[in-house]
């Protein structure tokens, strides 16, 4: 299973209006299969005021830039016959300050109102959250209220049971609508204030708890729902959740795999697995929440950008995504080496450019809702420019994803780390009867490595003979028969 993050608004437009649209995502559903991908996650397509869709101001109606709920349904229906899945990003931690639910909770309506949290005169209005410097209570008329994520985004209070049952409709509606699961956003977040402390305070179990009983409940109407979630944190925090999910986005060992590459680091790296991946290391027993591998997503930094136009450290990166075990996640546009600088998390716009179809920057389908920053035409970051060209970004990714599905054990194999240098790692991958070898050099300068030559099977970078030994050069892996 090979995860593709999609953001619609900048993917295929079929009206002519600059946003990409369901109709576009119809038209283009060939392009996930030319690339190799299975499963797309669709970033939020809810009725929202902002470009992002995180703020939701109405959880049963599509985005009217996206089109309608029927247009929504048809592209789900081809992917499906095509042999696509589509999981749905849930933002259900907060709503739009411009929601009914919150306009009704203003007016004092019930039971609108219990649905939020309301702060009182012994309420600490000067608390930032624990990242940022952004309060986490907001003025508005003569109230003020609790929105972890800005003002823009009143937090729901789950305290309230009516919301539960309120959002096992929620994901009923859009299990019906045709998606085949959810990206639960913000999963740590459902209970982060603590109402008698009155402090900003995570409750994991109370989180656990809640999650225990959405699921239970999406699994009985779609008995094999896809369900990845997003808990942004350490690593002992992230095991608290273990089990709850199918698979967890693995931030930690992203954020490492990232450095280590950076620095040209083995040991970071080496560190990393063995800290956040120790689950997949010598592993006995069936993995329960799988590992969610990825490099970027929308809330960062394109990685072309992080490595400051560094195409073979790039390239490197995503070689080492596909090698190892778990789900792997690709946001798009990476596998044409987008560029995007991340200004803020909350301004993440200028990650998020306009999909490049055509080298010269227009022509049909291609999304114009945000002027190019960082990806003007001619830079040949273009699908155009790529597809065609063999050692471009595209066709390295194509390539690796391709590996991928015809190695589709790794995603629940054990790792082994063999050995490891200032320059070389060596892992052993291998479940039941498969086996193979993955040696990454860290890098950029050549390494000489004594391996039986018979026994490559990929290299995703340059190789050669060296009497009776393989030169490999900088930022390379090569795989290996055991
Ligand atoms: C999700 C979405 C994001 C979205 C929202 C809100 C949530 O992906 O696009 O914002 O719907 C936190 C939350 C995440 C959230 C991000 C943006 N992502 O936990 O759910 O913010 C620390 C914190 C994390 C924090 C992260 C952000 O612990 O909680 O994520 O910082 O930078 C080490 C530490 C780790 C630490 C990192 C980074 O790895 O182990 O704990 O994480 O370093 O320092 C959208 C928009 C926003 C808008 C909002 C309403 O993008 O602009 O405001 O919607």
């Amino acid at each position: 299973m090979i995860f593709y993050e999609l953001f619609l608004r900048s993917f295929y437009d079929s009206n002519g209006d600059g946003i990409g649209d369901f109709k576009g995502l119809e038209e283009k559903l060939d392009y996930f299969k030319e690339l190799g991908v299975d499963t797309i996650w669709l970033l939020p397509i809810m009725k929202s005021p902002a470009f992002h869709g995180y703020t939701i101001s109405s959880f049963y109606e599509t985005n009217p830039v996206y089109g309608e709920l029927k247009d929504l349904k048809s592209a789900l229906r081809k992917g499906h016959e095509m042999g696509l899945k589509f999981v749905l990003d849930l933002p259900i931690n907060h709503v739009a300050v411009n929601s009914e639910w919150f306009q009704k909770a203003l007016e004092d309506k019930e039971p609108y109102k219990n649905w939020f949290t309301w702060a009182n005169e012994k309420t600490n209005l000067s608390e930032k959250r624990h990242w940022g410097d952004d309060y986490i209570w907001h003025e508005i008329g003569d109230k003020y209220f609790y929105g972890l994520f800005g003002p823009g985004s009143p937090d729901l209070n789950f305290e309230n049971k009516e919301l539960w049952e309120e959002m096992k409709k929620v994901f009923k509606f859009w299990l019906d609508a045709g998606f085949d699961g959810f990206r639960l956003d913000a999963a740590k977040h459902i209970f982060d204030y603590d109402a008698k402390k009155m402090v900003f305070k995570y409750q994991h179990d109370k989180n656990i708890n809640f999650w225990k009983e959405m699921l239970d409940y999406v699994y009985s109407v779609k008995k094999d729902a896809i369900i990845v979630s997003e808990v942004w944190d350490d690593q002992k925090i992230v095991e608290k959740y273990e089990g709850v999910f199918d698979i967890g986005f693995n931030f930690p060992l992203s954020g490492d795999m990232k450095d280590s590459i950076k620095k040209e680091d083995t040991k970071k790296f080496v560190k990393s697995l063995k800290n956040n991946f120790s689950k997949y290391i010598d592993k006995e027993n069936d993995v329960e929440t799988k590992s969610g591998n990825f490099l970027t997503n929308h809330d960062m930094q394109r990685l072309i950008s992080e490595y400051e136009e560094n195409e073979d450290k790039t390239k490197f990166a995503y070689s080492i995504l596909f090698t190892l075990p778990g789900k792997p996640f690709i946001f798009y546009g990476e596998e044409l080496g987008l560029r995007g600088e991340l200004v803020s998390v909350n301004y993440t716009e200028d990650s998020q450019e306009p999909f490049q179809w055509y080298e010269i920057g227009f022509g049909p389908g291609q999304t114009e809702w945000k002027g190019y920053k960082f990806n003007p035409p001619y830079s040949k970051v273009s699908y155009e420019h790529q597809k065609n060209n063999s050692n471009s970004m595209f066709n390295h990714i194509k390539s690796l994803i391709n590996f991928r599905k015809e190695n589709n054990w790794i995603d629940d194999a054990s790792i082994s780390i063999i050995s490891q240098n200032e320059s070389i790692v060596k892992i052993k991958i291998n479940k039941d009867s498969h086996s193979i070898i993955a040696i990454y050099n860290f890098k950029s300068s050549k390494s000489l490595l004594n391996v039986n030559k018979n026994k490559i099977i990929k290299c995703y970078g340059i190789y050669r003979e060296k009497s009776d030994l393989i030169e490999i050069n900088g930022f390379t892996t090569l795989i290996l028969k055991e």
